[in-house]
This record gives structure tokens, C-alpha cells and sequence, in this order.
């Protein structure tokens, strides 16, 4: 097993767990990772996943093990890691949690949380020029969505690593936090997401992903149609009357 999964109330928290190669990502951890949480994405009991390594690593790119010897009609016959999408594509929201490194994959795979909360130890970097290649689960195009050009092209094109500190400053990470309050503040984020109705937090998170694919006007409209489809919604009413009745909303997911 490669994963260590916990299911604290309506929080899953999936930590990876291949300590000897800090966390490298194969294929079986990948397919272990979404054979997992796919069937957890529709749960409606399930309001969020934390994703998290060791203190040491997050997890230090792909296992170059893995790949090192493979061709390229390897790569292409087996669509070598496109499997990351079903990860990327999972809506239920995704709180990455990361000590130590992450690097090459483990920082794309950490980019494809909806949040970042670093520990004040963790490096992040791209340093695949630095093996002959170039990301591939994503870097090039979710960094610089994310960081801008400036950064992304420094990142990528010299290798290397950046601190937490530089990582909060450039946009890449949401919050620093000491190490050894990592896990209670990710757990105590993550369970804030899931205490709110799951179908406004879909919404949510889907809108603010549309504003990386889209043009301003088109995100815009996406956005208020969003809107206007959670007043179907029995939560919308929830949270809306507790407002008024000065009281704390309870919902319920419908
Ligand atoms: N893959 C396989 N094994 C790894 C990896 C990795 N990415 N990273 C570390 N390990 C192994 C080491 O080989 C070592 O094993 P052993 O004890 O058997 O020698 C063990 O983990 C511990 O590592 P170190 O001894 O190197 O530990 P240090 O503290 O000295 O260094 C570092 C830590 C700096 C993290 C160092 O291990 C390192 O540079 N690792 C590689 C980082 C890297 O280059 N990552 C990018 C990988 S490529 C990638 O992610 C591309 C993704 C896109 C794929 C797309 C396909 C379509």
C-alpha cells in the first residue's frame, strides 16, 4: 500500500506514503490515489480530501526509477500518467498539505489541489531540466497560471527550489504554517470547507478553476448562471433564513 487513508468526520485525509524514495509517484501510486478517492468524490458524506506527505517530503517527483529506461513509444503507447486527470478532475475540493518537498510531480500534484498550506520547511520546485526533461503532469501550464510568466520560466528553466516563504509571496501557496502545526491546520481548513454546503463549494471551486480556462465575460456569466442554480438548492434557503434568525446554518448537502 502506498497510501495511508483516514476519514475524520466529513474530512479524508490520504497521506502518501512511500518513505524510502521520499514519495516518489509511480503509476500503482496513482492508480492507488484515484481508485481510492473516486468513489469518496460523490459521497455526500465527504465535504473534503487533505492530501499530505512525510515531514520530509511531500512527495520528490516522479519515481525517475520508473521512468528512466522507458521509450518514447513507451510513453506514448501507455499515455504514460495521463491517469492524473481523473485526480485533477475530481470536484470534491482538494487541500494539498506539504512538508519538505515537493518537487516535479510532487509540486504539480500539489498544484492540482484547489489549496496549498506549506509548512515553513517545505521547498517547491520544477527541477525536471535538470534530468533532460521538462514537466509533464501540468507544470509548465498550472505554474504559470498560477505564479505568472517571470517566475514559472525561472522556476522551470533553471530548477530551482524555492522556500515556503517565496512560494506564499509568489502566489503558489495559500498559507505558511509552523511544521509541527501543519496537519491540525489543514485538518481544521479543511474541515471549515466541509462543514459548508458541498453543492456551493462545488460551485465555488468549479468557478474560480473556469477563470483559469476562460475569457473575463464568458467566467462572468459562467459564474452568475452558478449562481443562480444553487437558489435550487435547500442549503441556499439554510443559510440565508440562519442569517436572518441570527442563528449558525446547518446544511445538509440538497
Ligand atoms: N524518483 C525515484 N527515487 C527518488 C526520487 C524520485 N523522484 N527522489 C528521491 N528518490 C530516492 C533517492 O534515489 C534515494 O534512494 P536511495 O536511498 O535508494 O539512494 C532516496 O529517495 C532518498 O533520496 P536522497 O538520498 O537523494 O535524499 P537527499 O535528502 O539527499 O535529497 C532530494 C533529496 C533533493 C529531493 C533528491 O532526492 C532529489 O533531487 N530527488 C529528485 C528530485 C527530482 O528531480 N524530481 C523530479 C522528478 S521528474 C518528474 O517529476 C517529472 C514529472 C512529469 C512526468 C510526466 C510524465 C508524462
Amino acid at each position: 500500500m502506498r497510501l495511508k487513508i483516514e476519514r475524520i468526520g466529513r474530512v479524508v485525509r490520504v497521506r502518501l506514503h512511500r518513505p524510502e524514495v521520499l514519495n516518489a509517484l509511480d503509476t500503482a501510486l496513482m492508480t492507488e490515489l484515484c481508485e481510492a478517492l473516486t468513489p469518496l468524490d460523490t459521497d455526500p458524506g465527504v465535504g473534503c480530501f487533505v492530501i499530505t506527505g512525510s515531514e520530509r517530503a511531500f512527495a520528490a517527483g516522479a519515481d525517475i526509477t520508473e521512468m528512466a529506461e522507458k521509450s518514447a513509444a513507451d510513453m506514448m503507447s501507455e499515455d504514460y500518467f495521463a491517469g492524473w486527470e481523473t485526480f485533477a478532475a475530481l470536484r470534491t475540493p482538494k487541500l494539498a498539505a506539504v512538508s519538505g518537498y515537493a518537487l516535479g510531480g510532487g509540486c504539480e500534484l500539489a498544484m492540482m489541489c484547489d489549496m496549498i498550506i506549506a509548512a515553513d520547511n517545505a521547498k517547491f520546485g520544477q527541477p525536471e531540466i535538470t534530468l533532460g526533461v521538462i514537466p509533464g503532469i501540468g507544470g509548465t501550464q498550472r505554474l504559470t497560471r498560477l505564479v505568472g510568466k517571470a517566475k514559472a520560466m525561472d522556476m522551470i528553466l533553471t530548477g530551482r527550489l524555492i522556500d515556503a516563504h517565496e512560494a506564499e509571496r509568489i502566489g503558489l501557496v495559500s498559507r505558511v504554517v509552523p511544521a509541527e502545526s501543519l496537519a491540525a491546520e489543514a485538518d481544521a481548513i479543511a474541515k471549515q470547507i466541509s462543514g459548508y454546503g458541498k453543492l456551493a463549494v462545488t460551485a465555488a471551486r468549479d468557478c474560480v478553476d473556469q477563470a483559469l480556462e476562460t475569457g473575463l465575460a464568458e467566467g462572468v456569466r459562467y459564474e452568475r448562471r452558478a449562481f443562480h442554480a444553487l437558489f435550487a438548492t435547500e442549503d441556499q434557503k439554510e443559510g440565508m433564513r440562519a442569517f436572518k434568525e441570527k442563528r449558525e446554518a446547518s446544511f445538509n448537502g440538497k
